[in-house]
């Protein structure tokens, strides 16, 4: 991996405050390739039109072409099948769909049991179902390192549990959390599993037929591709029998007054116009993936996790949240007593974009008693220049850290 990317990512010339932008803040959005970005704009210069709808030549190549995307998630995250494959907005739309649909089967005293370290768009979706029938949510605690504890997963399950729901990657303590083992258990109890894996896609090869998971969710925007789209994979079987989240226009079959059947799978789910140029966006950033190997991003971002987590002991006072023996490229810390956001404010005044605060993860920050932290995260394009411009900048600062400012 080497800096040719600063001409595949335009953003990447950027300056700030006259130094050149040092983005880690890559686990909230990464930035996007020039392939991506002419996808995008040579879907509106040449194809915009509606899709399924049209007999005309510009609706039926943006059809070919949509249902092309789909088929290429298919092989992406290798689904059984392209059925499997549902459009959404992001990860949170995704997971809203399943707590909403999949959730109308929740009964009172039902459980759904959640990891400790969930982002706010898998606990309160969920929270949401629960309320609506009285159903109640269980939560897997996990260690001081930040690992799942897979005894006290076990020991969860009742007669009452419905289904599972934990991320692949933990967004603020960078785990990785052992996937399989999750799904494993929870079908020896008969219980499907959810993966948030929003983390997870532009990190690691994902392969949803091995993992064994009933949906898997992801963000086209977290791996190089627009903001705007995302999917939900599940299991054929599961939603076929699960009802429509949205009503509205290509999710029907058949309308009356008084009653409407659906279309098949995975149009009963994709009601309304979708984004059809982001998701031609997403085929190129999957294309781009493919194009460096997604084994060495994973390798590249490994490296640079060991390098940038050895590099940030010579902080004085710094102290990593998240040191799990299976992590991926997101390192979260706090310098001192200092708040995460002078922090963050700070390292922007030298040209470094890191994120701060709780990450959407308030019950990891209740975990440790903290109110938030700093987070750096990479990409393929993030080089271990990038990792000694922190360590450089927070030696800069803090002088000012300590001295209150
Ligand atoms: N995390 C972060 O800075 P959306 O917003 O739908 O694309 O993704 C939501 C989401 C769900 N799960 C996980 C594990 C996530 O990390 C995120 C988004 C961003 O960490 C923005 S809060």
């Amino acid at each position: 991996m080497d800096n040719t990317y600063n001409s595949q990512f335009p953003i990447l010339n950027t300056e700030v405050y006259n130094k050149r932008l040092v983005y880690l803040d890559n686990a909230a959005t990464t930035q996007k390739p020039r392939q991506v970005i002419d996808a995008l704009i040579n879907y509106y210069l040449t194809l915009n039109s509606n899709i399924h709808r049209g007999t005309h030549h510009l609706a039926t190549l943006a059809t070919e072409r949509y249902e092309g995307v789909r088929r290429q998630v298919q092989q992406f995250i290798n689904a059984h099948s392209h059925r499997e494959v549902v459009f959404t907005r992001g990860t949170t739309e995704s997971i809203n769909l399943v707590a909403s649909s999949f959730g109308s089967r929740l009964h009172q005293y039902d459980e759904v049991i959640l990891s400790g370290m969930e982002h706010h768009s898998n606990i309160v979706p969920w929270q949401l179902a629960c309320q609506r029938v009285g159903a109640r949510i269980k939560v897997i605690p996990f260690s001081d390192e930040g690992v799942l504890d897979v005894r006290a997963y076990e020991s969860l399950f009742t007669k009452r549990t419905r289904i599972v729901a934990c991320n692949h990657v933990s967004n603020t303590l960078g785990t990785i959390n052992p996937v399989k083992d999750i799904v494993d258990i929870a079908h020896r109890h008969g219980v499907p599993v959810l993966i948030d894996g929003a983390q997870a896609v532009a990190h690691m090869a994902v392969d949803v037929q091995q993992i064994g998971c009933d949906f898997y969710c992801f963000s086209g925007h977290k791996m190089y591709a627009p903001m705007g789209v995302g999917v939900l994979y599940g299991r054929e079987e599961l939603l076929s029998e699960m009802p429509p989240y949205q009503g509205g226009g290509e999710m029907i079959q058949d309308v009356t007054f008084e009653r409407t059947t659906y279309n098949e799978l995975p149009f009963k789910f994709e009601a309304g116009t979708p984004s059809v140029g982001d998701v031609l966006g997403l085929g190129a950033a999957i294309d781009f993936i493919a194009s460096q190997g997604i084994d060495n991003i994973a390798r590249h971002e490994d490296k640079l996790l060991t390098y940038c987590t050895q590099r940030l002991q010579e902080i004085p006072r710094l102290r990593i949240y998240g040191t799990a023996p299976r992590k991926a490229g997101v390192v979260s810390f706090l310098v001192g007593n200092s708040h995460s956001y002078d922090v963050g404010t700070l390292l922007d005044k030298v040209g470094i974009a890191v994120r701060t605060g709780h990450h959407c993860t308030q019950p990891i920050m209740d975990r440790y008693g903290i109110a938030g932290t700093v987070r750096a995260s990479f990409a393929c394009y993030t080089t271990t220049e990038d990792i000694d411009a922190l360590v450089a900048g927070l030696k800069r600062i803090l002088p000012l850290l300590d001295s209150g400012i």
